[in-house]
């Protein structure tokens, strides 16, 4: 198949699942065309089958809000007509959806069908909006295929958006062949040069996150256990996160690490990850953590607890709950044979369930689905 696919270009798990995706199915022998404003953050191979265009966006002095829309739907067609593609599968709803849909008018009947992916904040935050609610429900209600990333996102979506139609759950997945590398010893040193364990927390850290919580969850451990916490990411909390950790007196212990592409590899320096947000639709930096067997405490929020077993594969707990998630992550640090059992059921789990074989193959059947259903959306 040919088939386009645009998302935000930017750190988050959207971008993270589009490029991943795309990756994946060129591998498999489909030739991917991204359609962005700038280079995804994790598209490190342009090789082959897989191509990116990129979106310019003029500025001219009569725009004070430059149409980025109206630009990438322009290239969305161009690109479609040009490479033929089949499909134009879109990563989150806003303005992506609206964009595609655009596109498939400028093109009439030779359109590709238009896919559309809903991540979370798309849905939870963004579309309740009352400027986006009703152009996300029209993005959703025009896709020819919408795919939500837990159940809980579907649920919500169908509840808050008053949608009837069809929504499948494709949940977020990790490519294993990353995940075999654990850290050496020397590496850990670099990071926790005294023995002490490793703390770990990845986001783009948004208020969503609670990147305070991570913080405070460190202050209580390190009153029972020498730990340093590893915070990877950039955000607009990031610093209030590093003015917290001098308050506590705990800022020679925090380690902020900036952006990383090879997640993978910070990953196997974790003994256990944190992840304590307000709401997740999924948290698919939890799954990298589990796919390198490393344990996750978080918030019982969203679709996490469709990720994380709780005492299986780590603990979730109420969210806000600091004292609750900073005992657990004690009781885990303090017992390496039970951290050991976490990491090793997380990772099966991790690899049973989303590894990236089982679902790129549901996101090629609903390719195929929305290919062969006419232009009212019955097959
Ligand atoms: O986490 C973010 O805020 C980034 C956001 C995104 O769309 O870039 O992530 C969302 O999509 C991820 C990939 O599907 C999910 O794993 C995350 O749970 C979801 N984030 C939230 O729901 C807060």
């Amino acid at each position: 198949m040919n088939i386009g696919i645009t998302c935000y270009p930017t750190v988050g798990g959207s971008g993270a699942v589009a490029t991943e995706l795309g990756k994946q199915l060129a591998r498999r022998g489909h030739s991917v065309h991204f359609v962005s404003y700038r280079l995804p953050f994790r598209l490190d191979e342009l090789t082959g089958n897989i191509y990116f265009h990129e979106v310019d966006v003029t500025s001219y002095s009569l725009f004070e809000y430059p149409p980025h829309e109206l630009a990438l739907a322009a290239k969305m067609a161009e690109v479609s007509r040009e490479n033929r593609l089949d499909v134009l599968h879109v990563h989150y709803a806003i303005p992506h959806a609206i964009a595609g849909f655009l596109a498939q008018q400028m093109l009439g009947k030779d359109a590709p069908k238009l896919v559309t992916t809903l991540h979370g904040t798309d849905i939870t935050l963004v579309g309740q909006d009352r400027s986006f609610f009703e152009i996300t429900r029209f993005g959703i209600l025009r896709s020819d295929g919408v795919s939500a990333v837990s159940d809980f996102l579907k649920k919500m979506t169908v509840d808050e958006f008053d949608v009837d139609r069809r929504i499948d759950v494709i949940h977020n997945f990790v490519d294993f062949s990353l995940y075999e590398r654990r850290a050496t010893p020397r590496e850990r040193a670099a990071f926790a040069p005294g023995g002490e364990k490793v703390l770990l927390h990845v986001s783009n850290f948004r208020p969503v996150k609670r990147v305070l919580d991570v913080v405070r969850i460190l202050g209580r451990v390190v009153r029972e256990v020498p730990a340093v916490l590893l915070m990877v990411g950039e955000g607009p909390e990031r610093a209030s996160a590093h003015a917290l950790a001098r308050r506590l007196g705990v800022h020679d212990r925090v380690k902020f690490l900036g952006r990383h592409d090879r997640i993978e590899e910070i990953m196997s320096l974790a003994d256990v990850f944190l992840l304590p947000s307000e709401l997740e639709s999924f948290g698919l930096s939890a799954l990298e953590a589990m796919a390198a067997g490393v344990p996750v405490v978080g918030s019982d929020a969203g679709g996490l607890p469709e990720v994380v077993k709780h005492a299986e594969t780590g603990f979730l707990l109420p969210v806000g709950d600091i004292e609750g998630m900073a005992a657990r992550t004690i009781e885990i640090l303090k017992d390496d044979e039970h951290r050991r059992c976490l990491g090793q059921a997380a990772r099966a789990r991790a690899a049973s369930l989303f590894n990236a074989d089982r679902i790129v193959t549901q996101y090629e059947r609903l390719y195929e689905r929305t290919l062969g259903q006419n232009a009212n959306g019955r097959g």
